[in-house]
């Protein structure tokens, strides 16, 4: 077996001891906080997932036999394991259990397929995969079979639900005894997943001290504590769900976690009504299908008090039907999986929460707005954001040239987003330099999509782009160049879905054109190329 790669933090010993002692690093870990919990307020209800509730006492029991159970079948504290579980009391039971035993969780979305998912297997370096037995119509088994047989490295699969020839979650079982003493506070707790906007995702070590730095201030911001009843309505392994303030926050304070099956106002709003929601984070087009259903919905939504908004940006024509349609407090986020989260604060003036993406959660959070020679912009002007802070990471795991590209010298995340800084600092974000596309929260690489369409033998050249969709924010668009005999829309749309990928990656609109512009090509970078395809298409149409 070749060497693991170790899981290290990212921030300079100087930059350690300065965010020890400002106290926002205060040791604390993700078991610890449970254990906290679990002993303060064993019978308070913790988890409600389906049909399932679970109380402190028993959530930190059944993560203790699941933790101890997967050390008995062979895995060791330090192993990775990529979790793909849909919004059910498991996710967070498989994850703290995972924590328990000093298990690397590895978030895998759920609308992830062979492609991604064997992708996050390998940077990782896991030797384990645990899924939902079925999840929105997938059956995650059969595509625990393929990894299987294609990655001998993957040695444990375990599925919650029904496991058919795999072990299930429920079924795990050992002494908790096994289990390891808490770990190292600054030491990686997880590797979240980056929206990519250059090839597959890369991924990004949290560590305990950092991650939970940024929910406990996030709760201060938003409000939470023990009587918070919080809403995860998108997937629960997004970092907005997990952590602004998300499940955690919630579980921090004390509160109480909703885990809604689908986004929807279908199944989140009798839910909303039964349970007394009174918080929950959604994308724009989400929120704005929940302003407009809410108005006539059936379900009783009063005990719903602060709606977050974030991943994508919400207009301020838009915010404004959010906060008519459902009559709550809107709060706006601005977030990454790398770190900085920017809020705007619940008693924000009308124009600031309506208008801006709101400002850094902490005062050590260090942003930059510069030019395109990386000059500071003039106040107010729009330059590209980068930042570096107590819970923003200074490198990817395992992945050095987007660490060459997406990291100064000096340790700043280069966001990739084009923002304009406001007094207060207050941020408004202009679009993004890079080449992703941002479908409703959904981040997509240009790139990714490109490499699937040229191994398609009838495709001699494509280039994907974002155009304006009023409803998701942006959908994405593929020219394509043929050749010999030339495909259907259709057939593309299938074959990039053939390739294994999430549905939101495949082309919303296939363009089929002779050639690209009339600027000869090779001269022109291919962002320059993609901003000419999708600025005369836009002129056209
Ligand atoms: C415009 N663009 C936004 C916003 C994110 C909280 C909230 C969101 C995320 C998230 C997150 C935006 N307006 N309000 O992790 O903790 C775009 C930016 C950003 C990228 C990060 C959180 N909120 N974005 O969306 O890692 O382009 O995190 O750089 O998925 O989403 O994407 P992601």
């Amino acid at each position: 077996a070749h060497a693991r790669l170790p899981l290290a933090q990212t921030w300079p010993a100087a930059r350690v001891a300065r965010y020890r002692a400002a106290g926002y690093w205060r040791g604390e870990t993700l078991p610890g906080l449970l254990r906290a919990r679990a002993e303060a307020h064993p019978d308070d209800l913790a988890v409600i997932g389906g049909e399932v509730r679970l109380t402190y006492a028993q959530l930190w029991q059944y993560a203790g036999r699941i933790g101890a159970g997967l050390l008995a079948r062979g895995l060791r504290p330090g192993d990775r394991v990529v979790v793909q579980l849909g919004n059910t009391a498991d996710f967070i039971a498989v994850v703290f259990g995972l924590f328990r035993a000093g298990l690397i969780p590895v978030y895998a979305l759920p609308a992830h397929r062979f492609t991604e998912v064997s992708h996050v297997l390998d940077k990782a370096q896991a030797n384990a995969y645990i899924a939902s037995a079925q999840y929105e119509g997938f059956d995650y088994r059969t595509l625990a079979r393929e990894l299987q047989a294609a990655r001998p490295a993957l040695q444990h699969v375990l599925i919650s639900g029904d496991g058919e020839e795999f072990t299930s979650v429920a079924s795990l079982d050992g002494d908790t005894a096994t289990l390891p003493p808490d770990p190292d506070p600054q030491s990686v707790a997880f590797l979240q997943l980056s929206g990519g906007s250059t090839g597959l995702s890369k991924l990004i070590p949290r560590t305990h001290d950092d991650y939970l730095y940024s929910v406990r201030a996030s709760n201060e911001i938003c409000a939470i504590n023990r009587s918070t009843v919080y809403m995860v309505a998108l997937p629960a392994a997004h970092n907005f769900p997990m952590s602004s303030p998300g499940f955690l926050g919630a579980l921090y304070a004390g509160a109480r976690v909703v885990l809604s099956a689908g986004p929807g106002p279908d199944v989140a709003f009798p839910l909303i009504a039964r349970e007394q929601v009174t918080c929950v984070g959604l994308v724009p087009p989400l929120a704005l299908l929940w302003a407009q259903a809410a108005p006539t919905s059936a379900h009783d939504l009063s005990s719903l008090k602060v709606m977050q908004v974030g991943g994508a940006k919400l207009v301020p024509e838009a915010a404004r039907r959010v906060v008519d349609g459902l009559g709550c407090q809107l709060q706006q986020v601005f977030g990454m999986a790398e770190g900085l989260v920017n809020y705007t604060r619940l008693h924000d003036a009308e124009d600031i929460v309506l208008g801006t993406q709101g400002r850094p959660i902490s005062p050590d959070d260090e942003v930059l707005v510069l030019d395109d020679h990386g000059h500071p912009v003039a106040p107010g002007e729009v330059g590209h954001l980068l930042t570096r802070g107590p819970y923003t990471i200074g490198a990817y795991h395992n992945d050095p040239g987007a660490n060459a590209r997406s990291f100064t010298e000096d340790g700043f995340y280069r966001t990739g987003d084009r923002v304009q800084q406001l007094p207060g600092g207050y941020l408004v974000v202009q679009g993004r330099a890079g080449d992703h596309i941002n479908r409703a929260g959904e981040k997509i690489s240009a790139e990714e999509i490109e490499d699937h369409l040229l191994a398609h033998s009838a495709v001699f050249d494509a280039a994907v782009v974002s155009i304006p969709d009023p409803y998701l924010g942006e959908r994405s668009c593929a020219f394509v160049i043929a050749q010999g005999e030339a495909p259907t829309a259709a057939q593309l749309k299938a074959w990039v879905r053939g390739r294994g990928v999430a549905a939101f990656k495949v082309p919303d609109q296939v363009v089929f054109v002779p050639a690209f512009g009339t600027t000869a090509v090779g001269k022109i970078s291919r962002r320059e190329l993609r901003a000419q395809l999708r600025d005369h298409h836009l002129q056209q149409t």
